[in-house]
């Protein structure tokens, strides 16, 4: 499908400890993507990166939970740009960032969409509270905060609580989630489909019941990728690894059938670490997962190859 895309980096990594993800969008930028999106025939601007404060001082009160007002403010300035981004009829990419920056991302697409259906995709769940974290780290929070519940300072980013409701989220990929996260989803019936579940029913099954269960209840749908969903063998590049994961050629897959989907509204791809990436095996996989979401095919990554060896040969 061809998309009017606008593409905002968010460097951010105080929603948990390691440096590194503050490198992601200019890791998945250096990897190639404007030319890739570009190459299938995509609108497509780059708006550059968020200016994000550096105020981060980890625990600043007795609570369990980190660096919120540097997390706030820039998921103020997030919500904001990507409101204005759909506002002007694009679509907005996010690249991340650790995942807290989903708070902002959904903040922004939920001004403009009274029932925004969530894709989540990801090892873990992200639907911790301060009261149920075992680390008090915020990339673990922006689910639960998203759907209002938590830290006051986090659900009310954007001046509005309640930006997802439980029967609107899909969880893919799961398979590691805090005690606290599983009472919630089975309290609120929270759809998931965990990385056994995947591999007993296999991608195509799982991501065509995800769109029907999204499309009959929203009227939108955001991608949430943070890119430790799949198998750290073969995504080194991330912060918070979790063994057993789905495969690549499976996230490829799940992206290249969402890519028809007509009601997808916004993405972001989270949690790339340049600096625990392994010779850019990450970047450049997302990078993969990114344009096949946009239209890129085997056959057309083909064509692609050749017309840039056509040209260097013409200079
Ligand atoms: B990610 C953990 N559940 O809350 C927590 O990478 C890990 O955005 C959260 O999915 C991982 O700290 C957050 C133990
Ligand atoms: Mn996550
Ligand atoms: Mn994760
Ligand atoms: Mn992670």
């Amino acid at each position: 499908m061809k998309r009017k895309i606008s593409i905002v980096g968010v460097p951010m990594w105080l929603g948990q400890t390691r440096y590194g993800t503050n490198l992601g969008p200019q890791g998945i930028r250096c990897a190639g993507l404007m030319e890739r999106l570009k190459g299938v025939g995509q609108d497509v601007v780059d708006e550059g990166n968020l200016p994000i404060g550096i105020t981060g001082c980890f625990r600043q009160s007795g609570e369990n939970i980190k660096n919120v007002k540097t997390l706030v403010d820039s998921s103020e300035k997030l919500a904001a740009k990507v409101s204005n981004i759909i506002q002007e009829g694009r679509f907005p990419l996010v690249l991340g960032g650790d995942h807290s920056i989903a708070m902002g991302t959904l903040a922004g697409v939920a001004k403009h969409y009274k029932n925004v259906g969530v894709i989540w995709y990801d090892a873990h769940a992200d639907m911790n509270t301060p009261e149920t974290s075992p680390t008090g780290n915020i990339h673990g929070m922006p689910l639960a905060a998203s759907m209002g519940l938590g830290h006051s300072a986090l659900t009310n980013i954007g001046g509005y609580q309640g930006k997802v409701k439980p029967e609107h989220i899909v969880l893919i990929g799961a398979r590691d989630v805090d005690k606290g996260e599983q009472q919630l989803i089975e309290e609120k019936h929270i759809k998931m489909y965990t990385a056994n579940d995947v591999k007993r029913l296999g991608m195509e099954v799982v991501i065509a019941e995800t769109v029907r269960y999204l499309s009959e209840r929203c009227d939108g749908i955001h991608l949430s990728f943070d890119v430790d969903g799949i198998d750290p063998a073969e995504f080194p590049g991330v912060g918070t690894p979790v063994a057993d994961g789905l495969s690549y050629k499976e996230s490829l897959q799940a992206v290249r059938l969402l890519a028809a989907a007509e009601n997808l509204i916004s993405a972001e791809f989270v949690e790339v670490n340049p600096l625990l990436d392994k010779d850019d095996m990450t970047a450049r996989l997302t990078v993969n997962l990114i344009g096949a979401l946009f239209g890129e095919t085997a056959k057309s990554k083909q064509v692609q190859r050749t017309d840039r060896k056509r040209s260097a040969e013409a200079i």
